[in-house]
């Protein structure tokens, strides 16, 4: 745990932010898993303006029960964009973690006590699919081939130790956030899990992986695209010459 950061308390308030898109079906038995498994947690979905009603359902939702909260943005900016407004409106509040979290059920609520536990040793805790005890269930090969070349690509270029660098299922303490520069993060689709990563850890800040296990949408359709893959190709390769570039300007002393 970095200096500067309090240990975690288990009365502390916890927020969890779900950005969906279309999630309709997805959204209330998630909710109701996840009050079920911490019924004190606090709720911030994050709509895009979904056009089959996700966010009306939200609405209603936490017109029933107060510790859901609905953040509406007019259009489809991307999981970046949406995970930032829910981190800033997380920040303008008394949370102390703040959680990132699936709306389509790949992310088990059963699983995040054991994240939230460990975070009383870490700034940031990943749900990871590739420690020893993570799982993939029902996950098309094409997927999992795909993010595990994605985390060995991250892995060369950045030179960090974490195995499942574009999870999205983690845990942030509160001082991890409010110190990363939130408004110069561009990347839009799963990069921003790596942007994040690669940030916190410059920052000094300590990252540790839980295992999960990660269960393929039953419902709802996938928002995975080629312009997401060739977005954090990109990028990563982009903050690896950076990082390369700095280590050689160390080199020489300069
Ligand atoms: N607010 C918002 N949420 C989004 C956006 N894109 C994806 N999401 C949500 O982010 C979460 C993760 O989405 P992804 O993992 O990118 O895509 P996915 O549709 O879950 O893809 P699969 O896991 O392959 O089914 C889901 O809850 C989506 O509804 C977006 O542009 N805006
Ligand atoms: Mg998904």
């Amino acid at each position: 745990m970095a200096e500067g950061t309090q240990r975690r308390d288990e009365t502390d308030p916890v927020l969890v932010i779900i950005p969906t898109y279309n999630e309709r079906e997805n959204l209330t038995p998630l909710l109701r898993r996840l009050h079920a498994a911490l019924p004190q947690v606090h709720v911030l979905v994050v709509d895009d303006g979904s056009p089959d009603g996700t966010g009306e359902l939200a609405d209603e939702l936490a017109a029933a029960d107060e510790r859901i909260n609905v953040l509406h943005r007019t259009e489809k900016a991307g999981l970046g964009a949406a995970y930032i407004a829910g981190f800033r409106w997380g920040l303008a509040r008394d949370y102390r973690t703040l959680v990132e979290m699936d709306a389509d059920g790949s992310h088990a609520p059963e699983d995040l006590p054991r994240l939230l536990d460990a975070l009383g040793d870490a700034d940031l805790v990943i749900g990871s699919r590739y420690v020893p005890g993570g799982a993939l269930v029902n996950w098309p090969l094409r997927r999992e081939v795909l993010s595990r070349g994605a985390n060995l690509y991250s892995r060369i270029l950045l030179g960090v130790g974490v195995n499942d660098i574009t999870a999205g299922f983690r845990a942030y303490r509160r001082e991890v956030l409010g110190k990363l520069d939130l408004h110069d993060v561009a990347s839009a689709g799963y990069c921003f899990q790596i942007d994040l990563t690669w940030r916190t850890i410059q920052a000094g800040f300590d990252v540790v992986e839980v295992p999960i296990t990660f269960t393929e949408r039953e419902i709802g359709e996938s928002k995975m695209s080629g312009d997401i893959v060739r977005e954090a190709a990109l990028r990563v390769a982009v903050w690896g010459l950076r990082r390369r570039a700095g280590q050689l300007r160390r080199l020489l002393g300069r």
